[in-house]
């Protein structure tokens, strides 16, 4: 078992551009902070126009014709993408210790993340050299095939509740497939990305293939968004930000875009279900990451049958869940991310109260060092309150009461997200047509926030569109390009 560090010398904190470690041009810095001391780490340079121009400008010539890149083997893109991996597991408990002080998760989580990521990295490896396409049978003295071809400098929009992995999950298709990138990570959270670029540059990545520039959304992340030599933007945010990517990348050159975002993902519990296990796999859905999680389980429908047995249940979870110093390998919970989450959640939890909702447990924010928010339990939460159809983004569980299968499939669905649904049943025909009627990306049966690096990833509605992880998420880098050639038969 790895052991974190706290006291750690942070290396990497420039612009990474064209395999090389600069200042911004303006030498504007920006701060970036541990939220479970409220404690500046260090400073970050911050990418200006300049910077972001220079950054994709590198990219598009890595990716030019007859470049090193572009000249390399795929199985070579591979074996990249895999030494990477290798780097990343010798570095492991450094990397989650430093995931751990940007982010206030707990460290045996980020080590989780940590794992995550290589394994990433290694499924994406190994499908380098596997993209095909296909030969077509036409009408015709014609032979036609498919063949995907990447499509370009892609730009990547990271969020904050898992910067490393979700780095990866855009990063390795995209280098698999052969494209190039240039990676914005969240403002909040900037270490793990600077550090995985440091880990290709020791792998033998070409020069210019991967760029990082830090910065904020509407000044660097815009740059990035609306750059005309950028051919793909891939984000993942909130669904209002994922709005206005979306209008960016179809002004000027349009791009092709992967977007995911939010959700108010529904579990439901039947009286078949075993109880104790889905009432600690929907706590798990919930809390996990503080709640700072697109695929959170965040609206429970639980048969009124089953009702107060359940809630008694969640209670006893959410109040057994330890919170504290992230490093403390007995912490389940560290801290939210910033103040500002830390404040829409408490918000959230004031507004649950004042529409009726029962708080059960929890809903104070606790000490007054550190973004720490204790498990929070809502029941008698309906339909129509803000706690049952925002999302939160915080450690709030809201219990929904049920009764006909029919009725509480449409509740589920009505709502503008779609990214994830659970269902508990012991009944195999309940459990196959919840699954097939609910409308999410992802749907779980007697599990729940189970997400692996071989399964496809993404959302329907408001939650965006896309995938990530799996073969699937090697499509979103590709275009792919029918040839079609005449078959001339010369003794005719
Ligand atoms: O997200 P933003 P924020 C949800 C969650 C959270 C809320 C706000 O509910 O409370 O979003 O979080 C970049 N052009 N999720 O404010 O704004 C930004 O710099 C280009 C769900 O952090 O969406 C960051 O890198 N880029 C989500 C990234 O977008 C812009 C994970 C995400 O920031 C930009 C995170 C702009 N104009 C939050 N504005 C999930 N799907 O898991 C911002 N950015």
């Amino acid at each position: 078992m790895t052991s974190p560090n706290r006291n750690l010398n942070i290396e990497f904190t420039k612009l990474f551009i064209n395999n090389e470690w600069s200042p911004s041009t303006d030498g504007k810095v920006f701060p970036t902070f541990n939220p479970a001391n409220e404690e500046k780490i260090c400073d970050v340079s911050e990418a200006s126009q300049d910077d972001v121009d220079k950054a994709v400008k590198a990219a598009d010539t890595a990716f030019k014709r007859n470049s090193p890149w572009r000249s390399m083997d795929a199985s070579g893109r591979g074996k990249i993408l895999g030494r990477v991996a290798d780097i990343m597991e010798q570095q492991k408990g450094e990397l989650a210790s430093i995931e751990t002080l940007n982010t206030g998760k707990p460290y045996l989580d980020a080590v989780q993340d940590v794992e995550f990521t290589i394994d990433v990295y290694r499924y994406h490896g190994c499908l380098a050299d596997k993209l095909s396409g296909k030969t077509i049978q036409v009408d015709g003295p014609y032979f036609s095939y498919t063949r995907p071809e990447p499509v370009g400098v892609c730009a990547l929009i990271l969020p904050w509740n898992y910067p490393l992995s979700i780095f990866a999950w855009k990063v390795g298709p995209a280098l698999a497939c052969g494209n190039t990138v240039v990676v914005k990570p969240s403002e909040l959270s900037p270490l793990t990305a600077l550090c995985q670029a440091a880990a290709f540059a020791e792998a033998g990545l070409p020069a210019g293939v991967l760029n990082v520039v830090n910065g904020y959304g509407p000044t660097t992340g815009a740059a990035l968004a609306t750059h005309p030599l950028v051919r793909k933007v891939a984000f993942t945010g909130s669904t209002a930000t994922g709005k206005k990517v979306m209008t960016m990348a179809a002004e000027g050159t349009l791009k092709k875009l992967t977007l995911e975002l939010g959700g108010k993902s529904p579990l439901v519990v039947f009286p078949d279900a075993n109880l104790e296990s889905a009432a600690i796999s929907c706590h798990n859905s919930i809390m996990i990451n503080s709640g700072q999680n697109c695929c959170a389980g965040s609206r429970v429908f639980v048969h009124t049958d089953i009702y107060d047995e359940f809630v008694e249940k969640a209670v006893a979870c959410a109040q057994n869940r330890v919170v504290g110093d992230p490093f403390d390998s007995l912490s389940a919970n560290g801290s939210l991310i910033s103040e500002m989450q830390m404040k829409k959640v408490l918000a959230y939890i004031e507004k649950g109260k004042a529409e009726g909702a029962k708080l059960k447990c929890g809903g104070e924010r606790i000490g007054d060092k550190g973004f720490f928010v204790q498990p929070t339990v809502f029941s008698g939460v309906t339909d129509d309150m803000t706690i049952a159809k925002e999302e939160i983004f915080g450690p709030v569980q809201s219990i929904l009461k049920f009764t006909d299968i029919e009725d509480v499939l449409d509740r589920c669905n009505n709502t503008d997200y779609g990214l994830a649904a659970g269902v508990f049943t012991s009944d195999v025909n309940n459990a196959t047509y919840m699954a097939h009627n609910l409308k999410g990306g992802t749907t779980w049966v007697n599990c729940a926030d189970i997400i692996t690096h071989q399964t496809p990833f993404g959302g329907f509605k408001g939650s965006g569109f896309g995938k990530e992880l799996g073969e699937d998420a090697m499509k979103e880098y590709c275009d792919m390009k029918t040839i079609t050639i005449q078959v001339i038969n010369k003794n005719s």
